[in-house]
């Protein structure tokens, strides 16, 4: 049974989750191997300019070809659940027809692996690798392809569905949508807010469409869920109020409402109507998208501090990703963020947990009968490598201070009664970070890039001690 957490100290419950994630284009490598069709992230980071260095995902950190090692690794350090992305263009190369059965069988080989090791499988059908010949026929902007995912989820859940868990949808769909077809800092790089919105819709379509089809394949009694990225919204000028309504319906309710309630925001609609006029949006569209989900997946990392620009004095963007020209927040570009009070981490991300726990409890509110679990936290920092008799050693006491704080602003969340599952640490390993490529490390396990060697980090140890002994080291 249970815990009272109310009673518990920091005492972790043994049916609470704990384990760590990934995704397939950050870590697999093998990019061209056994069938997998290009996705619109080897276009992006093939094409000059767009990711750190010309990083590529071509070799990642070669789980493909390591992953039985990986998992040898995870067990080791005890974790309770593994959460992974599944890439569509290894299971489907061009995003449509029949399954690619040597990709199904990696998938398939890993979960089986996974379960051998007592390691629940937490699997992720999208999280970012669009199969690129989808994109040349309009990507997330074209209402198709949230049919074209209801059928990759409908084949994958039919191949794995005996075996995994927990089903996610999709990964962060604020990031695909606005980063992906608004700023153009992420795949496919497109500036059009129209797009953008378009992209948000057929997301959230996609998300009810694939809930169905794995929920009528999936045979092992199934979790179903969707994890978004929050954004936990601050400020205290004059209009920091009609900044953060604008910022909190763009990016949380136009996910939140649909999928939960059933309904766009009301301000959504009027705050974008400059930009698209929601054409998209069908008669019966919101009865598909608004389905009951086991899970509501939280990722955090960090606040935002905004309010209305002036238009006069210079416009501060701390808005904590890259600023390659295109905005992120169709119809309210006009919104400033400003610079936040640290301490930071390496990617310049105010480290702020109390965040967290208003996050999880402002969820509860919102959405009293909805569970919960942190499907990513985490954080990249500059780590250094020393080396003795013993061994190397990666000594990241600011990872460890920093999953230490949120460990326990979500367990503060816990002693209030918020139902919250588990707790997934991003990353498992260091990876391809997107734009950055691998210039920033989140990795509780440390990839040596020349050699493809893992070394654990202590934070690893650390959340092995967590793990075993249910209390922060
Ligand atoms: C996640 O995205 C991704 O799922 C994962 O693949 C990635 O590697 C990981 O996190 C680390 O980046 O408003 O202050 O939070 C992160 C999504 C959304 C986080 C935008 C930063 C802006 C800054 N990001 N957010 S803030």
């Amino acid at each position: 049974g249970s815990p009272d957490y109310r009673d518990s100290g920091l005492e972790f419950a043994p049916d609470f989750v704990i384990g760590s994630a990934t995704a397939s284009y950050q870590i697999e490598g093998a990019a061209r191997e056994d069938g997998r069709g290009p996705s619109i992230w080897d276009t992006f980071s093939h094409t000059p300019g767009k990711v750190w260095n010309g990083d590529t995902g071509d070799v990642a950190d070669d789980h493909y070809h390591r992953w039985e090692s990986d998992l040898d690794l995870m067990a080791e350090l005890g974790l309770q659940a593994y959460r992974f992305s599944i890439a569509w263009p290894r299971i489907q190369p061009t995003g449509s027809g029949a399954i690619n059965p040597a990709g199904v069988a990696f998938y398939s080989r890993l979960v089986d692996g996974l379960l051998e090791r007592g390691i629940r499988p937490i699997a992720t059908l999208y999280h970012w690798d669009l199969p690129q010949p989808l994109e040349d026929a309009g990507g997330w902007a074209n209402r198709d392809t949230a049919y074209r995912f209801a059928e990759y989820a409908a084949l994958t859940a039919e191949q794995l569905g005996d075996r995994v868990h927990t089903w996610t949808t999709l990964n962060e769909p604020w990031c695909s949508a606005y980063l992906g077809y608004g700023s153009g800092a992420h795949a496919p790089g497109r500036t059009d807010g129209a797009a953008a919105l378009a992209a948000v819709h057929h997301l959230n379509l996609a998300h009810g469409l694939g809930v169905q089809e794995v929920r009528r394949a999936a045979t092992n009694d199934p979790d179903l869920s969707i994890t978004l990225n929050f954004h936990v919204l601050r400020g205290d000028h004059d209009t920091s109020p009609e900044a953060k309504r604008r910022i909190d319906a763009l990016a949380n309710r136009a996910f939140t409402h649909p999928i939960l309630k059933g309904e766009y925001p009301a301000d959504l609609l009027e705050d974008t109507a400059q930009v698209t006029d929601w054409s998209f949006l069908r008669a019966g569209d919101l009865a598909e998208i608004h389905q009951p989900i086991e899970v509501l997946g939280v990722n955090y990392y960090s606040t935002a501090t905004v309010r209305m620009w002036d238009g006069a004095s210079p416009r501060q963007n701390n808005d904590g990703h890259k600023d390659v020209g295109g905005s992120p927040w169709p119809g309210s570009r006009d919104v400033e963020f400003l610079e936040q009070a640290g301490p930071y981490t390496a990617m310049g991300w105010n480290i702020a947990p109390d965040g967290l726990e208003e996050l999880l409890l402002a969820l509860r509110d919102e959405f009293p009968d909805q569970p919960l679990m942190i499907t990513e936290n985490g954080a990249a920092f500059e780590d250094r490598v020393t080396e003795n008799e013993d061994g190397k050693r990666v000594h990241d006491a600011d990872r460890i201070d920093y999953l230490n704080r949120h460990f326990t602003a979500a367990h503060r969340a816990l002693a209030q009664g918020v139902d919250l599952r588990g707790y997934q640490v991003w990353s498992f390993m260091d990876n391809f970070e997107w734009g950055y490529g691998y210039s920033k490390r989140f990795g509780i396990v440390r990839i040596d890039y020349d050699t493809l060697e893992r070394i654990p980090k202590d934070s690893a140890y650390w959340l092995q001690e967590l793990i075993a002994t249910r209390r922060t080291p």
